[in-house]
């Protein structure tokens, strides 16, 4: 089995990595490209970890996010780890979505708990389950705390309810378009993660595509990026598809990261 670790930058993945491998990793190569491919065994069990370079968006804005796209689409696994820093959960779960869509797999790890609570706030993974069927892991990644849950449920792992954000007609009948034009599934990802990408303007999917089918999705982003703009809706497409994703983390945030009775709350 294959686990791709993916996460923010600076949310505790290296500490998480350390904590399910022992640090016995090797360091690889990902081609064409100059960033390192940390490689581990899982503690106790026949997987294999791959730690993804720290990103904000599967969409690249770097060579470094580029690794992440691409490993997506070319690297053989059974699913993602998506470590999430739960004292920037706003900021973190723009990523998430970009994962969850993608219908692969994935627990979801919710690190920093510890320094949530300083914060005087709790996380309620019931709630956080009402919003995702994923697995989820409460842990402090640099007190060990949880990493023996996540060895154990990482052979649970499954696809229960796949994912499912509405971005408004405009947008969705521009996926509907594309999931058309969309000849094969690769590697398990949902072709409306590959649609949306495109959407988004994620030029590593085109990899898996022909020249035709290329020029064909092009167009109709092309046609999208109009409608939204002249719509007045936001000022790009881009644009608009992050601001769907942001009042959905709006009503995810408010449902669960809650105060804890009595304490001190310094917010985010
Ligand atoms: P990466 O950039 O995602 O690889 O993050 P690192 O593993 O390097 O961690 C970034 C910082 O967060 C380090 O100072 C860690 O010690 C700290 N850190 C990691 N996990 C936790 C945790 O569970 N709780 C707290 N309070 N700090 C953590
Ligand atoms: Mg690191
Ligand atoms: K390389």
């Amino acid at each position: 089995m294959r686990f791709m670790l993916i996460g923010n930058p600076n949310v505790g993945k290296t500490t998480l990595f350390n904590a399910l491998t022992g640090a016995n990793a090797h360091v690889g190569n990902w081609s064409g490209v100059t960033v390192d491919k940390l490689v581990g065994s899982i503690k106790g069990k026949k997987a294999e970890l791959i730690d993804l370079p720290g990103t904000y968006s599967v969409t690249p804005s770097s060579e470094d996010e580029g690794v992440v796209t691409y490993a997506i689409i070319n690297e053989s696994y059974n699913g993602f780890i998506n470590i999430i820093d739960t004292t920037h959960f706003k900021r973190n779960l723009h990523l998430t979505i970009q994962l969850l869509e993608a219908n692969v797999p994935m627990m979801m790890t919710l690190n920093m708990i510890d320094a949530l609570n300083k914060k005087g706030l709790t996380f309620d993974i019931k709630k956080f389950n009402e919003y995702v069927s994923n697995e989820l892991v409460l842990v402090s990644a640099r007190k060990g705390e949880g990493v023996s849950q996540v060895v154990d449920r990482l052979d649970h792992l499954s696809v229960k309810k796949p994912f499912r954000l509405y971005y408004g007609l405009t947008i969705e009948k521009a996926i509907t378009q594309i999931i058309e034009l969309v000849p094969q599934t690769v590697n398990q990802l949902d072709k409306r993660w590959v649609a949306i990408q495109a959407l988004e303007g994620n030029d590593g999917i085109y990899s898996i595509l022909s020249d035709e089918e290329k020029k064909k999705i092009q167009q109709v982003v092309c046609t999208t990026e109009s409608q939204i703009v002249e719509s007045g809706d936001a000022l790009s497409l881009k644009g608009a598809i992050f601001n769907k994703r942001r009042e959905w983390i709006h009503q995810v945030y408010q449902a669960c990261i809650k105060p804890i009775p009595g304490a001190k709350v310094e917010n985010e």
